[in-house]
């Protein structure tokens, strides 16, 4: 039996995520984070920067509904486009009538759904459906007639709707829109947002293609594009895919459909037109060149994560080999020379961007959780197209390490930037780390990150396992239980895991009758034995990472998964700058680091000493009432002189020390202190 390659992910609904990792996490979303940034999204949260995101579409409900009462009396207030402002200039007496907030502040609702979905198709909660479908009931009454739906422009003035796509967000807010309007149609039942999704799409479609009353544009920041095609896949309407192979097909082209929109701007306002002379604008948003002809990631990370999803959405939906070249140089220039070893990306502050080949410094890393987030997208959307185990590695990298450490364990503060070096004393004053917090904050003026995360810690499942007609991929190991239909049969299947503390797991099968089809699991590239055990008559076949066992599966089938999980020192490639000399502590998917709170101050003067690995002790250890695994390793600390600044070279003098190392994700959880990932080695 052969096996399609091209897969997509399971409906939630047949996956329960079942261990006590995964499960803690989606239950902190639950009862924690959802709850949190609902309050959150309604300003009232105390000490946290006031969201504004309910509040514009409070302000736009109130104006559609005068709208639609008055009719052709309806006068719009004349507020002849006034721009930003983010905040009320008094914060306790805000005009109800105003947009507050970044443009596109509309998009954190979004993700917000999008959450309570996901959390909804694994755990029902009458009082949360109650207060999504609430807020739903809001959000289309803010909705324009012409399906248009993103409040900045509906209250500060419709003449400029789709202006300013470089900067502007809407069709950022119309794709966030649409992944939440589908998320809680297939978690609910209820097609009231995907109805008010597919209007502001067709609203978008008949502003933008290749008529000639149309606009040539694309989106400034991307995510539409893979909205759009998972829109398609939900629908199954042809026209949402065209729209987003028209957003493809357009980034990059001469001339500059930013520089045009600019021009036009200009003379809307009658002032002259200055053409913007910053030469990296272009490369800023992925738009330096046709999307096909791109070979390295560049420009902002998070919008890069987001376009190079949606090409492999494109890619794999069309069958457009250009696309997928594409996107297979991009995760070659993303995977081989700007990924961290905590799975981040985009290291420069400046334009939150990845930044040149092998500059990935350690202190004043952005690596926004966002961009992490990202990449876990893309390369989910790669193993669709194509199951190579290179990319789930990435994935769970970003996922267990980057994406985690974007939240306190208690699901109440979190991180934008992810730096993989702290040093608290140069965080508040140092400012090259302006950008850097050496603790969690409740809630950010642009809150893109939390939400982010609730969303993808709630729909973990839809990583961990992508279908094909008759192969059930496994891409990450996590407790589940989950059904698998292959015709009219149907396998049900229980998987146990030990993840990500040891390297077992156990998939058990349950079937009425016999099944024949393919169960494909990952080896773990980290793991340089992996075990396998499965049923007398099954045929293996490995490829590309992956084991593919075939065969007619019976209740009661064991297929059984050993990766052990040795405490591995590894370097970086010598091109990189910042990690020369140095070397950083993985076991499994976790990549660990050194905390002040066990090992005093000064983490610069730690030395890893690679000749007592073997003596590396895994311990169990409490942090923010969570139990996971520590490393303690023999390694040294210097002597550090009471001499002049400098002096005649002389080799420090050493003492040994225990080296205690926790989970990058877990750092921060206890009091502000120093953190380093790299240290130097012996
Ligand atoms: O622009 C929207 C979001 O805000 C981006 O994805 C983040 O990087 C932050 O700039
Ligand atoms: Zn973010």
């Amino acid at each position: 039996m052969g096996h399609n390659t091209h897969s997509r992910p399971l409906d939630l609904r047949s996956v329960a995520v079942t261990d006590g990792f995964w499960r803690e996490r989606q239950e902190t979303v639950r009862r924690e984070v959802i709850p949190y940034q609902w309050e959150a999204l309604n300003d009232r949260v105390e000490g946290a920067a006031p969201s504004w995101c309910m509040h514009n579409f409070r302000a736009a409900a109130r104006l559609m509904e005068a709208q639609r009462r008055e009719g052709a009396a309806f006068q719009a207030p004349s507020y002849s486009y006034r721009g930003f402002q983010r905040a009320p200039e008094d914060p306790a007496r805000p005009d109800p009538d105003r947009f507050y907030g970044y443009v596109f502040q509309d998009s954190d609702f979004a993700k917000w759904i999008e959450a309570a979905a996901y959390s909804l198709s694994q755990h029902p909660d009458p009082e949360l459906e109650r207060t999504a479908d609430e807020a739903i009931d809001l959000v289309c009454a803010a909705q324009h007639e012409s399906g248009y739906l993103d409040t900045y422009y509906i209250i500060n003035g419709m003449d400029r709707a789709f202006t300013n796509l470089r900067d502007h967000h809407e069709l950022y807010c119309m794709g966030h829109l649409i992944e939440a309007a589908v998320a809680y149609w297939q978690a609910t039942g209820k097609d009231k947002l995907l109805r008010a999704a597919c209007r502001f799409a067709d609203c978008a479609a008949a502003q933008f293609g290749p008529g000639p009353d149309q606009r040539r544009g694309y989106p400034g920041h991307e995510i539409a594009e893979m909205a759009l095609a998972r829109l398609y896949e939900a629908t199954g309407e042809e026209k949402y895919l065209d729209l987003c192979r028209f957003f493809l097909d357009q980034r990059g082209t001469k001339p500059y459909y930013f520089d045009e929109e600019a021009r036009l701007r200009d003379e809307l306002d009658g002032r002259p037109h200055k053409p913007d002379a910053d030469p990296n604008r272009y490369a800023y948003h992925q738009a330096h060149l046709p999307v096909r002809e791109q070979d390295e990631a560049v420009g902002h990370a998070v919008r890069a994560g987001y376009l190079y999803s949606g090409m492999a959405d494109a890619a794999r939906l069309t069958g457009d080999e250009g696309l997928r070249a594409a996107c297979e140089r991009l995760w070659e220039s993303v995977a081989r020379e700007k990924l961290y070893i905590t799975g981040g990306v985009g290291g420069t502050v400046h334009g939150e961007a990845f930044s040149y080949p092998f500059d990935l410094p350690n202190d004043t890393a952005y690596s926004e959780t966002c961009a992490a987030i990202a990449l876990v997208f893309f390369a989910r959307r790669m193993l669709q197209l194509d199951p190579k185990a290179e990319y789930a590695d990435v994935m769970e990298l970003a996922l267990y390490n980057t994406v985690l450490a974007g939240m306190a364990l208690d699901g109440r503060s979190f991180f934008y930037v992810n730096p993989l070096e702290a040093v608290p004393a140069a965080c508040h004053t140092d400012k090259r780390l302006e950008h850097v917090d050496p603790v969690r904050q409740k809630w950010f003026g642009c809150a893109c990150c939390p939400p982010n995360i609730a969303r993808l810690v709630g729909s973990v499942a839809a990583y961990a396992y992508t279908e094909s007609g008759d192969t059930l991929w496994t891409h990450l190991y996590m407790g589940s239980e989950l059904t698998k239909r292959v015709g009219d049969a149907v396998l049900h299947l229980t998987m146990e895991s030990a993840f990500p503390w040891e390297g077992r797991a156990k998939m058990t099968v349950r079937a009425d009758a016999p099944v024949e089809c393919t169960l494909a699991f990952r080896l773990p590239g980290w793991c340089a034995e992996p075990s396998v055990s499965y049923p007398e008559g099954v045929r293996r076949t490995d490829r590309e990472g992956y084991c593919c066992l075939t065969g007619t599966w019976r209740e009661g089938d064991v297929v059984a998964l050993d990766f052990p999980m040795t405490v591995r020192l590894r370097m970086a490639d010598r091109r990189v700058r910042e990690d020369a000399g140095k070397a950083a502590f993985t076991r499994g998917p976790i990549t660990y680091c050194l905390e002040e709170a066990d090992n005093g101050p000064d983490l610069h003067q730690l030395l890893a000493d690679p000749r007592r690995l073997g003596e590396a002790s895994v311990v169990p250890v409490e942090i923010g009432g969570q139990t996971m695994q520590a490393l303690e390793v023999p390694g040294l600390r210097e002597v550090p002189g009471d001499g002049p600044l400098y002096a005649d070279y002389a080799p420090a003098e050493v003492r040994p020390v225990e080296l205690r190392l926790i989970p990058y994700f877990a750092w921060a959880n206890r009091g502000e202190g120093e953190m380093r990932v790299w240290l130097r080695v012996r």
